[in-house]
């Protein structure tokens, strides 16, 4: 799949704001992808598709993980969840989309998990600082991913907790396995 293609495939999903955050994130991923050595067209690819799904109804996203292979516990904490995993199946199923590196950083993009990809990395971080982001803390995580890629994922993923937590939002147990596993990598 090529850049055109790829943002032909998405652009009909999306809203504008949300086109204007993938054409983001897929400029933080080739950065990311040229600094740790991932590969930058796979990184872009995946980038462009990460957020396919995002729009989907809930309803149908709750479908699909119950007629699929997905674990039926991503039934259990909320529906923001569910765009990531469901966008990877959608992607191979509506779109044949068949790189499994792509749709491995795709299915992870939201909550991580643990000894996360090289690409799975990438994306992860890329959604988190693209250069549109603006809330609280992205730039320490923007300075950090200068030097450090697990480094950058770990405080993301902190923030990301912190914030769930404040909210009284529950926390999906691959976010957790995602903070230990690039804690354990740094130490
Ligand atoms: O799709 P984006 O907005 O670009 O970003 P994303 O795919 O990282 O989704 C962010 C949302 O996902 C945000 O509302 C917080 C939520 N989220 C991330 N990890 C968890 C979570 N929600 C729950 N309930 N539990 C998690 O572990
Ligand atoms: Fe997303
Ligand atoms: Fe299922
Ligand atoms: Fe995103």
């Amino acid at each position: 799949m090529d850049r055109n293609k790829a943002l032909e495939l998405v652009r009909p999903h999306l809203t504008e704001h949300r086109y204007i955050h993938t054409l983001g994130v897929e400029k933080a991923a080739v950065e990311l992808a040229g600094k740790y050595g991932a590969d930058i067209e796979k990184a872009r690819i995946a980038a462009i598709l990460h957020d396919y799904a995002k729009f989907r109804p809930k309803e149908e996203m709750q479908a699909i993980v119950r007629q699929s292979s997905l674990p039926d516990d991503l039934l259990l904490y909320g529906t923001e969840l569910l765009h990531a995993p469901v966008g990877a199946m959608l992607l191979e199923k509506e779109a044949g989309i068949k790189d499994k590196e792509i749709l491995s950083a795709v299915s992870y993009h939201t909550t991580g998990r643990d000894s996360m990809t090289l690409l799975e990395k990438v994306i992860f971080l890329a959604d988190y600082i693209e250069p549109n982001r603006i809330f609280p803390g992205v730039d320490e995580v923007r300075e950090l991913a200068e030097t450090s890629l697990e480094k950058a994922s770990l405080k993301a993923l902190q923030n990301t907790i912190l914030f769930l937590m404040k909210q009284n939002q529950l926390i999906y147990p691959f976010t957790i396995l995602a903070y230990n596993g690039l804690l354990r990598e740094i130490k």
